[in-house]
């Protein structure tokens, strides 16, 4: 199992290489506002746990086991902001509390989050019961 660390980091990756086809240390390093050295090191620490393959003039590839983990690791982020917006939560504090939480929810607190998401999906008038009651405790 990554750590909170490692978890940040391959999310960042598969984000990155997602996003514009690949992951340069540097990229990296700003997407996570830490010091490229930090990078080079968990990078190594991540080719040697078989999450990616690292080779120094030639950038990164995520393992199929990277790609794996990469993808459930920005599902649960997306779905901990959905989560977040639906209870009301601002919207300038929810990439910062998202952060805060995401690696310290079972796959179990995951799915229930997803059932709750889904629930208030499903239909419009439960967000809007939600808000009545936020109304009321602001009163
Ligand atoms: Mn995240």
């Amino acid at each position: 199992m990554p750590t909170p660390s490692m978890e940040d980091y391959i999310e960042q990756i598969y984000l990155l290489i997602e996003g514009k086809g690949y992951a340069r240390v540097s990229d990296i390093a700003e997407a996570l506002s830490v010091h490229p050295s930090s990078v080079t090191k968990m990078v190594q620490k991540l080719d040697k746990d078989e999450y990616l393959i690292y080779e120094k003039y030639r950038g990164l590839v995520l393992t199929p086991k990277g790609k794996k983990i990469g993808k459930r690791l920005v599902f649960r982020h997306e779905l901990l902001e959905q989560l977040l917006e639906i209870i009301g939560v601002k919207k300038e504090n929810i990439y910062d509390d998202v952060e805060g939480i995401e690696h310290h929810l079972s796959w179990d607190a995951i799915d229930r989050i997803g059932d709750l998401v889904q629930f208030f999906e499903e239909d419009p008038k439960r967000v809007e019961a939600l808000r009545m009651v936020q109304k009321q405790n602001e009163g």
